[in-house]
Order: C-alpha cells, then sequence, then structure tokens
C-alpha cells in the first residue's frame, strides 16, 4: 500500500478517541464497549489510561472539568500527546445524576474553551439512559455535535470510523504553550484579585467583598455611557477624567477593559468594568481583551449587564448572549440583567416600550426575565438605585436593600 518508505503516514490509521467526562466507571464501559473487550478499561485512576485494538486506540482521560483536579492543563496536554497529532472524536460520557442540561453546556463550553470552537465537529455526547437522551436532544443542534446512548455506542463508533476514516482533529499544536501559560496567568491574576469567596480572607486579613460589575455588548451601544451613569449616582462630582470615555463613533471607542472602584455605594464596594466590543472586527488582540475581562467575571462573583440598543436589533444582537458564553466561557445568563439603552427615545410611551422591546424578548427570556432600562441622558439616580435594587432582590447582594418592591417611580422599570 505504501511502497516509498518515505510516502508513509507517520502514525498508525486507528480511530483515535479522547474519552472525557466525570465518572470513570461510566468511561471505562464506554471504553471496553469501543474496544469490544471486558478487560481494556479496568482500573480506577485519577491519571490517562490508553488501550487499543486493530482498528481503535481510545485515551480515557481524568476528569479536567473537576475543579479540585490537580494540574489541568498538564492533564490536556498529556492528553494531546496521547492522542498526537490529534484524535478523530472526542467523547463526553454523562452519567445520568449529571445531565442537568446546565451542567452539561458549561461542559461543552469549557471543552470550546480549552480544545477551541471546532472541537464540536469532533464531539460526541455519550448518555447513560435514554431518559438523559431525551432531555438533552436539542444540545445536539445547539452546538452542531453528535448524541448517543452508550447502548449504541460501539455501533455508532464503527459509523463514525467509517465516516471519517482520515479525518484528524486538527488541534492547533503550535498555539498551545501560549494558550497555557495566558490561562495559567489569568487563573493566577483571578486568585490575586478576586479570593475564592467572598468570605474567605484575602491575603492582606480584609475581606474582599468588592462586587464586580461587568458592562458587556457591541460597540455603540451605551456601554460607557451606563457605566458612568452609574458612578454618577454614586457621585455626582466625577470629572471626565474619572469616567468612561463614551461618544458616538463607528470605530469601537472602548478598546480595553477598564475599571472604576466606587466606595461603598450601596452598602459594599463596587468594581465598574467596561468591556470592548470583543467580537468587533476592528479590535485589536480580542483574545488578550476577553482573558482581562475573565478576571473580573467569574460566577457568583460578579453582575452582568448585557447592554443592548432599543430600536438597534441585527443578527449580532440575535447571536450576543451565545457569542459571549462562548468567549468567556460559562452560562453568563444566571448572573446577566440586560440593560436596555435609549430609554429617553420613548418618550414615557408604553405601547414604543413594548414593540420597541419585542426583538429582545429572546434574550432577556434565557436572562430568566431579567432587564432595566436606562436613559444615559438623565442625570436621574433613581434608574441607579433600581437597577441596584433589582440586584439586590435576585442575588441579594446589597445590604442596604431589603427585598421589597421595585422603586416604581423610575421610567417603564
Ligand atoms: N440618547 C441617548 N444616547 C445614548 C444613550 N446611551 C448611550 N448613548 C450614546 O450612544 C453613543 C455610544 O455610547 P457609548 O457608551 O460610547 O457606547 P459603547 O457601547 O461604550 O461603545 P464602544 O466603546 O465603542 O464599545 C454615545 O454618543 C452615547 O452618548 C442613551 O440612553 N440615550
Ligand atoms: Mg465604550
Amino acid at each position: 500500500m505504501y511502497p516509498n518508505r518515505h510516502l508513509l503516514p507517520p502514525y498508525p490509521e486507528k480511530f483515535t478517541i479522547a474519552l472525557l467526562g466525570e465518572r470513570v466507571h461510566l468511561k471505562n464501559n464506554i471504553g471496553n464497549m469501543i474496544l469490544s473487550n471486558p478487560n481494556a478499561f479496568v482500573t480506577v485512576s485519577n491519571s490517562h489510561v490508553v488501550a487499543e485494538n486493530d482498528s481503535f486506540k481510545v485515551v480515557n482521560a481524568p476528569d479536567f472539568f473537576d475543579e479540585k483536579c490537580e494540574h489541568p492543563d498538564q492533564q490536556i496536554i498529556d492528553l494531546m500527546a496521547m492522542c498526537y497529532p490529534g484524535p478523530n472524536l472526542f467523547i463526553l460520557s454523562v452519567d445520568s445524576e449529571n445531565a442537568q442540561e446546565e451542567k452539561v453546556t458549561a461542559q461543552i463550553i469549557t471543552l470550546q474553551g480549552i480544545f477551541g470552537e471546532r472541537i464540536t465537529a469532533h464531539l460526541v455526547l455519550i448518555l447513560a439512559d435514554n431518559e438523559s437522551c431525551h432531555s438533552l436532544i436539542h444540545l445536539k443542534e445547539m452546538f452542531q455535535i453528535q448524541l448517543a446512548t452508550t447502548e449504541n455506542v460501539a455501533q455508532e463508533c464503527r459509523n463514525w470510523r467509517h465516516q471519517s476514516l482520515h479525518h484528524q482533529f486538527q488541534y492547533d499544536y503550535k498555539n498551545y504553550s501560549q494558550d497555557v501559560v495566558r490561562r495559567r496567568r489569568t487563573a493566577l491574576e483571578r486568585l490575586r484579585c478576586n479570593p475564592p469567596s467572598h468570605h474567605e480572607r484575602a491575603g492582606n486579613g480584609a475581606v474582599d467583598n468588592t462586587l464586580n460589575i461587568v458592562l458587556l455588548g457591541l460597540s455603540g451601544t451605551g456601554k460607557s455611557a451606563s457605566a458612568n451613569t452609574i458612578l454618577a449616582a454614586g457621585d455626582s462630582r466625577l470629572d471626565q477624567r474619572q469616567l468612561f470615555a463614551s461618544r458616538a463613533s463607528s470605530l469601537p471607542v472602548t478598546t480595553e477593559c477598564e475599571v472604576r472602584i466606587m466606595a461603598k455605594p450601596f452598602g459594599r464596594p463596587v468594581r465598574v468594568v467596561d468591556t470592548p466590543d470583543f467580537g468587533h472586527e476592528h479590535l485589536k488582540n480580542p483574545q488578550t481583551h476577553i482573558e482581562e475581562c475573565k478576571k473580573y467575571c467569574q460566577p457568583g462573583l460578579c453582575v452582568l449587564l448585557l447592554v443592548l440598543q432599543l430600536g438597534r436589533f441585527t443578527d449580532a444582537e440575535g447571536e450576543i448572549l451565545q457569542s459571549l458564553e462562548r468567549a468567556l466561557g460559562w452560562r453568563i445568563r444566571e448572573s446577566t440583567i440586560v440593560l436596555l439603552t435609549h430609554g429617553d427615545d420613548l418618550k414615557r410611551n408604553r405601547e414604543q416600550f413594548t414593540s420597541e422591546h419585542t426583538p429582545f424578548s429572546n434574550i432577556i427570556q434565557m436572562c430568566g426575565g431579567r432587564y432595566h432600562l436606562f436613559n444615559n441622558n438623565s442625570k436621574d439616580t433613581k434608574q441607579v438605585i433600581a437597577l441596584m435594587q433589582k440586584m439586590s432582590n435576585y442575588w441579594n447582594i446589597f445590604p442596604k436593600f431589603e427585598k421589597k418592591a421595585l422603586l416604581s417611580e423610575c421610567l417603564l422599570c
């Protein structure tokens, strides 16, 4: 078949599978079924185990989704080294107890963060039972992945092997080391800036109780103007240099993450974080800014304001929540309030508000129905107080507010 030695492929044409997931027993079962050998995987190990037959090579990986996993980057490098030049298929195995949509989605997004967006073209979600398979079937379309149950995994693997015998997953080893260093640096800085829990003591013995309010969204929607409205409610004497740059422009005005601290506006310190439009074609080194943003933007440690401009709804707006979730690597919707700007254009007309607000209803619904309206041309601090009160009602984060009805004076809140 290969008459000239120099034309020999550098690696045997085995179909290489990276087998991921939380439960070792489930991974062992799946590996054994694929290899048609009940003894291929028997150990309960915290490191990689490789087994193969004539057709398949299966690399059973430790659970690097586990927060307690030591050296996840080392584990990922080891996995890729064992699958070199790249697995043909990634299997994410999910047992019945862990088949909640939220959890599985977070794992897929994590995998995209580690291995790149294109991993989904090579990803199969294997579920332990038909019930989980039915309840998660929509993930197939959402992420464009394959779905199967343990029952038919062996046959499916033969089909996938047949369909894509020569397709390696071209994981970019070239840039990987740089990504690892960047990720590690972000993790270390995050530890420095945000201790693991609000209740844990920071290095200097003080409790870091600072809440991060992070404004996200497309360029020109009013992120910086809204951030300034919030800052000005805390201190109306701030001058231009203390505020964020905000103006009408066809190019992004904010080109990196910027932070301002508010002492204790509502009973606790607040860090207001303004961000650039990460997906804008003119933004240089977007990944660097995303990594910077992730420092302030951690589940449970922040409130995110997804800024949308009333009267402006394009395809980019329709996709913004999902693309931010992919970029930041977690379901930000759980911690997000949609902030609609240009409330002044409505002239207190409720009908107009309903029609202008309709295109956003899908996004608002994905964010648990949470939204708020801002008029950034107004100096009225009530709209900010009402926003803070909503935050407190949703997440109980400002001691100054008790759980009670929202302020009703605010325009259409
Ligand atoms: N009338 C009105 N104008 C607003 C409102 N919010 C923002 N603007 C204007 O919209 C323009 C863009 O606002 P920015 O805050 O700079 O937008 P951005 O989202 O920060 O944009 P980038 O920094 O480019 O990502 C500015 O001219 C603001 O004055 C609002 O509620 N009402
Ligand atoms: Mg801006």
